[in-house]
């Protein structure tokens, strides 16, 4: 009997979530097909290049989800179901300190990790937890009803946590549990259709919206999926000529001529969606809540920490003399800080340590060569290596929190004479009971990877430095 794998797995799942979101959000179909639109006019006009950051492929597939959960359990839970899929926790996130309204919140991004399960299919899900025990949000009679709710509701069924631990442990699924794994996975992300206590949800909403949708009701939903697009401002464009109404800025990087890094994201608000709401005499009404939205990204090259240093050093300046210059368009002023202090190609990005690169060897040997010289630097630049950036995997805290921000319809609450609570990556992974990987040491492995193999074939045992 045939065996389906993990990335197989993963890939089906992502495709599995699509379909499943496209009949409950149809505006996410057609961001998709203009997704598509947008990426193969770019393939057509720039050609292998375009290809740069992940192959036509990969970058059509490409998806990532959000989903928020309400406890350490429930995080544990979805360690698991996505363990199954050969994707781990990457990166932590703290949303509270990124967002000026209440999003009371940590995360971190489920993904694979090695480059093969990446090129394979990259399918990444960013998931939050709420911090209940943060008294700026949740004094301690509320915080101690929504625990309670928490404990008492299931979101995952024991057979799917049960398949999940199988496919982790034996890293494939006979065909027929792989189909059951995929139903139940893709069910836990529906949208319930069971009545949602009015009530309860006001009451956590006046704190915070997103403790509403994650706390206010018995089950959890997939938030977004986000396809990604090579031209992010060329599907602004038509998105907006569409008639779909876009928040008011690109988040991340400003559009100009550089090399892309990090990365670009925008969205949009959804329609409010049906949902039963049941009053407080035990009837039930027809209710709408709007809290799932559409957004879409373009994907550039990862950055060491000095890089990302910079980069929130630019931000700063922007947000500075943006300040300064209330009238003056975002966008335009960051052109003008990044076209002064960004390095504006990959080998200044490269040179200076500022990105990540893999390494490999160029086909010929350049025509006069001798011995080849002693640096990386050197070896690119005589033609000994070529330099192939990687793809930043993971996700920026600023516009994450810009996302979840400009989708909400109040500001919430924050009680400013409290102290926050700690949630670090050491208590996140402390509830998952797995390690939180850091995103830096990742790429740096995948780049001293690629310079070890390259200094095993030209000799060079001292590349690494
Ligand atoms: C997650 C918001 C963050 C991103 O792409 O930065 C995010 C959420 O709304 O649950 O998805
Ligand atoms: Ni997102």
């Amino acid at each position: 009997m045939s065996t389906i794998s993990q990335w197989q797995l993963r890939a089906a799942f992502a495709v599995r979530l699509s379909e499943m979101y496209g009949r409950e959000v149809p505006a996410y179909t057609t961001l998709v097909d203009v997704s598509r639109e947008v990426n193969e006019d770019v393939l057509g006009t720039r050609g292998a290049d375009a290809e740069r950051l992940g192959s036509i492929g990969r970058v059509t597939a490409e998806r990532h989800g959000a989903i928020r959960v309400g406890t350490p359990r429930e995080l544990a839970q979805v360690a698991r179901v996505f363990g199954a899929l050969g994707m781990h926790p990457v990166g932590f996130y703290d949303l509270r300190e990124a967002a000026a309204s209440a999003v009371p919140v940590v995360s971190t991004a489920f993904r694979p990790v090695d480059g093969e399960e990446l090129a394979l299919n990259p399918f990444r899900v960013f998931t939050s937890m709420l911090t209940t025990a943060d008294p700026r949000f949740f004094d301690a009679d509320l915080r101690a009803r929504l625990e309670a709710f928490l404990a008492a509701r299931e979101l995952f069924p024991p057979e799917l946590l049960a398949l999940a631990d199988r496919a982790a442990a034996e890293r494939e699924l006979p065909e027929s549990e792989a189909e059951r794994f995929l139903q139940l996975a893709v069910a836990a992300f529906e949208l319930s259709r069971e009545p949602v206590d009015r009530a309860w949800y006001r009451t956590l909403e006046r704190i915070s919206a997103v403790a509403a949708d994650v706390g206010g009701v018995r089950s959890t939903h997939i938030n977004h999926l986000t396809p990604r697009v090579l031209d992010i401002d060329d599907l602004y464009r038509r998105m907006t000529d569409r008639g779909i109404e876009m928040i008011d800025t690109i988040q991340g990087p400003p559009a100009w001529k550089g090399p892309d890094v990090l990365l670009r994201q925008t969205s949009f608000r959804a329609l409010a969606e049906p949902r039963p709401m049941r009053l407080a005499d035990g009837s039930v009404e027809d209710g709408a809540l709007r809290v799932r939205f559409g957004e879409v990204e373009a994907r550039g090259i990862a950055l060491t920490r000095e890089g990302r240093a910079l980069y929130d050093e630019l931000l700063g300046r922007v947000d500075e003399q943006t300040s300064a210059n209330p009238t003056a368009a975002r966008g335009d002023l960051a052109r003008g800080v990044w076209e002064r202090h960004m390095p504006g190609s990959e080998a200044e990005l490269a040179a200076k340590g500022l990105a990540y690169f893999t390494y490999r060897l160029a086909d010929e040997r350049p025509s006069d060569a001798g011995r080849p010289p002693a640096t990386v630097d050197a070896l690119v630049r005589q033609g000994w290596l070529h330099a192939e950036p990687i793809v930043y995997e993971d996700f920026l805290p600023r516009s994450a929190a810009g996302i979840f921000q400009s989708n909400l319809s109040g500001e919430g609450t924050r009680y400013g004479d409290q102290e926050g609570t700690a949630y670090d990556a050491a208590r996140l992974a402390g509830a998952i009971g797995r390690d939180v990987l850091d995103p830096y040491a990742l790429y740096a492995r995948q780049q001293a990877d690629s310079l070890g193999r390259v200094a095993r074939e030209l000799d060079l045992p001292d590349l690494l430095g």
